[in-house]
């Protein structure tokens, strides 16, 4: 196949982008194309590496107002709606919403997904589901499985013995949820016991930290310090960690330091945490957004995720990408033109390094050919006007195509 005449990744040159055999094989100004080869005419479009949603809960997802909607609004009523959702899981359950999300989230250019998966839940219902679905995905979707103690490590019965049973069951990343904990000592033992479970089985980590507007919530603090001392750096990640919108300035300070030091990946949620944040304030109204524009000053890799679709935290979401680049900028101030420009890099190359599948992932001869093409000429305006996705091609297959529409105007 041949792809003609794109604008790779907002470059200001047109090139050509051969594939064969499920890999890119070349990417030149100008490729003939070979007798009988496929060709895509593109000229002038946007060819990006593929989405990746960083953070979704696929057991929760579409299950909005189920048993009733979260009419306050709170992470702590989403928590409680899902723990009454939770008993009435089977497995049918599970699979069929999940696999519609998945469609959806592919038919808007996913790939790879991160799916936390509620753990503390003895019966493991959504885990065995998930585990199924993984597997039934994975020619147009990478599913990574997070296993989430959802109410907790110590202040769950069997917490530490569900964690690691999940471990077992085959997740690919280890959860947690200080900031939930009953207290700040469970907190920081529930860290370092996730830790030692992900370096006794070789798994990466990946926790919900100070998901909480809370300025004393400083689990992240002790989850780096782990990072960096037992050298998984980058292996490990911190999601949501909002309470840092609310730390002052010389604590932070000192913070990013670590966080420079420690190689650490961060995850923010903008559509979730704009909505669940500052729902204890009156007014002043804090954001309820982590640092995200700080931290990428700093150099560390921040990327996003969709984190809910129609489920007891957030009532809207369409498995698109684009909402949480949008909210993003937006919410933290992020509009500068090359800051629009780039904010793709949130949902595709900083994620693929969170997910740890950068080798497998990007625009080049001799990877995987996994990739998008807009009915745009950069990234600015196909987030402004939300142009079709033409084609995404995973493994060098189409796997989703869209006619544009054609709007008549009679003015
Ligand atoms: N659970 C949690 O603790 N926090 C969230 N944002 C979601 C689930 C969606
Ligand atoms: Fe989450």
């Amino acid at each position: 196949m041949l792809i003609k005449q794109v604008y790779i990744e907002n470059n200001s040159v047109k090139q050509d982008v051969r594939i064969e055999n499920g890999q890119f094989t070349a990417i030149e100004a100008q490729i003939e194309p070979y007798e009988n080869e496929e060709v895509i005419d593109a000229d002038g479009k946007l060819l990006l590496p593929p989405f990746i949603d960083s953070h979704v809960h696929l057991d929760a997802t579409l299950t909005a107002g189920d048993p009733e909607w979260n009419e306050s609004g709170t992470l702590f009523d989403g928590i409680r709606i899902w723990s009454e959702r939770k008993k009435t899981l089977t497995k049918q359950d599970v699979k069929e919403r999940a696999l519609a999300t998945l469609k959806k989230q592919a038919s808007h250019g996913i790939q790879f997904v991160r799916s936390h998966v509620d753990t503390t839940d003895p019966n493991f219902t959504a885990l065995e589901a998930l585990l199924e679905v993984r597997d039934e995905v994975k020619d147009f979707m990478t599913l990574q499985l997070v296993a989430f103690p959802q109410e907790g490590i110590l202040s769950f019965p069997r917490g530490k013995e569900l964690l690691e049973q999940a471990v077992k069951d085959g997740v690919d990343v280890i959860g947690g949820i200080p900031h939930f904990e009953f207290n700040r000592d469970y907190g920081v033992e529930s860290l370092r016991y996730l830790v030692g479970l992900a370096e006794k089985y070789d798994k990466l980590v990946d926790v919900h930290c100070d998901e909480i507007d809370d300025p004393q919530s400083r689990n992240l603090e002790v989850l780096a310090t782990l990072a960096y001392e037992t050298g998984l750096g980058d292996r490990i990640t911190a999601s949501h960690t909002t309470a840092m919108g609310s730390y002052n300035d010389a604590y932070t300070y000192k913070l990013m330091r670590l966080l420079k030091l420690s190689d650490i990946n961060m995850v923010s949620n903008p559509l979730v945490n704009i909505h669940l944040g500052g729902r204890f304030d009156t007014y002043p109204k804090r954001r309820g957004l982590t640092r995200i524009q700080d931290l990428t000053a700093n150099g560390i890799n921040v990327s996003f995720g969709e984190d809910d679709i129609k489920d007891p935290w957030y009532p809207m979401g369409d498995g698109n990408m684009l909402d949480p680049v949008h909210m993003g900028i937006h919410a933290e101030q992020m509009m500068g033109y090359s800051q629009i420009m780039n904010s793709y890099e949130f949902v595709t190359n900083k994620a693929a390094k969170t997910l740890h599948v950068a080798d497998q992932y990007g625009i080049e001869v001799g990877k995987a050919a996994n990739c998008l093409i807009f009915n745009a000429a950069n990234f600015y305006d196909e987030l402004n006007e939300r142009k079709e996705l033409l084609y995404s091609i995973h493994n060098g297959k189409i796997i989703v195509e869209t006619k544009p529409a054609v709007t008549k105007l009679n003015l």
